[in-house]
C-alpha cells in the first residue's frame, strides 16, 4: 500500500517493521503481565460527578509507570510525585523506538522537539472484549484526549487496524468535529508532533476492527487481545520518581498495584524487597 501525502506534523508508514520483528515483538509481549487500574484511588477519589471505575484496557508502562490514580499529565502542577520510575526498553524494542527517534527528527522541524526529547516511555495499550457478566464485550476503543507529554509521540501497532481520529471535540449541535482520521494497519507506524496535533485537537481510537480473528499478546483472565499499541512519548527526567521517593499516600495508592507486578517482574519484585 502507498503511503499518502499527509498534513504538515503527521507521519504515517505501513508496514514499519519486518515480519521477524513482528514476531519478536509479540513473543517478548507474551512475557508481560498487563495491569488492570482503576481511574482513582483513596487519595485521589473521584470527583461529585463521576466514579471509581477500571480503565477500558489492561495496560504495562516501559520507562516510567503513569498509575492512573496519580493523574499525571496536568501541567504545570500535575508533574510532582505521579511518574514512578519502570523497566527499561527491551534490546529489540529499544532499536525500533531509535528508528523512530530518527524518522521524527527527519520529518518534523527542531521547534517541535523541547531539549533533551527522546522517547523515553512506552504505553502498551492492549485493546479487545471484555467478559462482563457472562458476555464478552467490545471494549477496543479509546475517548478523546490529548498526550500532555512535550514534543512528538509515535505509535506502533500490532493485530487488527484501528480507526483513529483527531477531533476538535463535539460542535455546538453535538456533533462530532473531525479534523483528520487514519486507519492505524498491523506493523504501521504513526507519528504526530506540532501544536497542532498535540496541543490544539484531541485524538481518539473510535473502533478496532474485528477481522483477523488472531488473538495476540499474553493470556488475560476474562480479556481478549486483538489488536496492541505502544504509545511512544517523551517525559522529562525531572518527572520521574523512584518509588522509595513518593510521599507515603501515593505509595499506599500504588502499594497494590506494585505487589501484583512483582509477582510476574523481577523489577518490581526488588522493588518491594531492596
Ligand atoms: O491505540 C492507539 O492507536 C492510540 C492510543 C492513545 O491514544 C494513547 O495511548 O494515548
Amino acid at each position: 500500500m502507498k503511503n499518502q501525502t499527509l498534513p504538515q506534523g503527521l507521519h504515517y508508514q505501513f508496514p514499519f517493521i519486518d515480519r521477524k520483528e513482528r514476531a519478536q515483538l509479540l513473543s517478548w509481549i507474551e512475557t508481560l503481565v498487563p495491569l488492570w487500574e482503576m481511574r482513582f484511588s483513596e487519595h485521589n477519589p473521584p470527583p461529585l460527578n463521576d466514579e471509581q471505575r477500571p480503565l477500558l484496557r489492561p495496560v504495562y508502562w516501559l520507562g516510567n509507570w503513569q498509575f492512573a490514580c496519580l493523574d499525571y499529565y496536568h501541567p504545570p502542577k500535575g508533574v510532582l510525585n505521579r511518574c514512578i520510575r519502570a523497566e527499561t526498553y527491551p534490546k529489540e524494542l529499544q532499536k525500533l523506538v531509535d528508528r523512530i527517534e530518527f524518522i521524527a527528527r527527519k520529518r518534523f522541524p527542531k521547534s517541535y522537539f523541547p531539549d533533551k526529547w527522546k522517547l523515553n516511555t512506552c504505553l502498551i495499550n492492549f485493546y479487545g472484549n471484555k467478559l462482563e457478566d457472562g458476555k464478552w464485550v467490545d471494549r477496543a476503543r479509546v475517548g478523546e484526549h490529548k498526550d500532555f507529554e512535550p514534543g512528538p509521540v509515535g505509535s506502533m501497532s500490532l493485530g487488527d487496524r484501528a480507526f483513529f481520529q483527531f477531533v476538535n471535540g463535539k460542535t455546538q449541535l453535538g456533533e462530532d468535529n473531525i479534523v483528520f482520521s487514519q486507519w492505524l494497519e498491523d506493523s504501521s507506524l504513526q507519528i504526530f508532533g506540532g501544536d497542532k496535533w498535540k496541543s490544539k485537537v484531541f485524538h481518539r481510537v473510535q473502533r478496532v476492527e474485528d477481522k483477523r480473528k488472531e488473538i495476540i499478546g499474553p493470556k488475560i483472565e476474562g480479556f481478549n487481545t486483538r489488536r496492541i499499541n505502544f504509545t511512544f512519548r517523551y517525559v522529562p527526567e525531572e518527572h520521574i520518581y523512584p518509588l522509595a521517593q513518593l510521599p507515603e499516600a501515593q505509595k499506599s495508592d500504588i502499594k497494590g498495584y506494585i505487589e501484583t507486578l512483582a509477582n510476574s517482574s523481577n523489577y518490581y519484585k526488588n522493588l518491594l524487597n531492596p
